[in-house]
């Protein structure tokens, strides 16, 4: 008992030393667990005559008491700062500035294949799609290519199976058009084309524009003023345009049709190759073979088609010198156009 008041302090101090919760819970063991010091005290009161005891055991109990709220005291402060340091690590600075989301910009290619669909939209034409798995019928036999024609050898053919292929054109989409729609016929019709081909000027998948009229009385004389007027109003500019005879299996005849090399302006270049035209696409006057296939009486209705590559039109307009860039995804060179 002379300890106690010794005792006491001892274990306030301790307690106010205590860093951790562990440490704390230590000190809470060796002064009031079950073989802690002040409870060794409580358990000696039997050993006072009985005289002595209610005012021992109040003094104890007292200090007990003191050293358990310091304890809880002590163990509150600590709870308290781990929550505030806890609270300080995960803090998020809401001042701080934030990442730039990057706004992109439609693809050059896709902005081409808009102004040629607006261009013919003005003047009346529908735009038709169809599905990039064409059968043999649609792709080839339709359009005047039988098969061991030296064409199909033309176009390098990705086969899905023996009678599927990855449409190597646009044209049977025209194909369809035809056999579903009675002329007359205006339609433009775009999308993605797949050839087996790759190097610096070639890539195995790339976008075609094909169009095709079909009407009584249309002549090679509606063809050339079509393609002209288009390549003036997409160029935005007096281009001169020339007709080279040529041959495809599903016109007759057929032209290519060049214009004027925008880089020099007919003075001779890199571009043209000194030749002071670049080609840039090929058309025709509707073969009879393919009105039969698409049971159009080739007696009654005549009508012409031509088709284009998108991204040489896009290069030549944007001024685009390598094709690949198209096929990258580079956001800085999208976000150019
Ligand atoms: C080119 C040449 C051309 C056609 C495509 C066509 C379609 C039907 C009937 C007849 Cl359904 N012709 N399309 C005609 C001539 C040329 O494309 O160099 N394209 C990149």
């Amino acid at each position: 008992m002379e300890n106690l008041k010794s005792l006491t302090d001892e274990a306030l101090a301790l307690v106010a030393q205590s860093d951790d919760l562990a440490s704390l819970d230590k000190v809470r063991v060796g002064y009031l667990g079950k073989k802690g010091q002040i409870t060794a005290l409580l358990k000696g009161l039997g050993k006072l005559s009985a005289a002595e005891r209610p005012a021992a055991g109040a003094e104890i109990n007292r200090a007990k008491q003191q050293v358990t709220e310091s304890l809880d005291q002590r163990k509150q402060t600590l709870e308290n700062r781990a929550i505030d340091l806890q609270l300080a690590e995960e803090a998020v600075d809401i001042g701080l500035a934030g990442r730039r989301s990057d706004v992109g910009g439609l693809h050059p290619v896709t902005r081409t294949i808009q102004r040629i669909e607006s261009i013919f939209s003005s003047v009346g034409y529908t735009v038709a799609e169809g599905p990039e798995i064409e059968d043999d019928f649609h792709n080839f036999e339709a359009l005047n290519i039988p098969s061991h024609h030296p064409a199909r050898a033309m176009h390098d053919t990705f086969y899905v199976s023996e009678n599927h292929v990855l449409r190597t054109h646009t044209s049977p989409v025209q194909i369809r058009t035809m056999i579903q729609q009675e002329p007359p016929i205006h339609v433009i019709c775009p999308g993605r084309v797949y050839r087996c081909d790759s190097d610096l000027t070639h890539t195995p998948m790339f976008h075609q524009v094909e169009g095709l009229v079909v009407d009584k009385n249309i002549s090679f004389a509606e063809l050339k003023g079509t393609v002209d007027q288009f390549l003036k109003a997409f160029f935005e500019m007096d281009v001169p345009v020339r007709f080279r005879p040529s041959y495809f299996p599903f016109t007759e005849p057929s032209a290519e049709v060049d214009i004027q090399c925008s880089a020099c302006r007919g003075a001779g270049c890199r571009i043209c190759k000194e030749t002071d035209w670049v080609e840039i696409m090929g058309c025709g006057m509707v073969h009879p073979n393919v009105f039969k296939a698409c049971d159009i009486d080739a007696a009654t209705f005549s009508g012409f088609a031509f088709g284009m590559g998108v991204e040489r039109l896009a290069m030549m307009r944007y001024g685009v010198k390598d094709l690949r860039l198209f096929f990258e995804n580079d956001f800085d060179f999208v976000v150019q156009f």
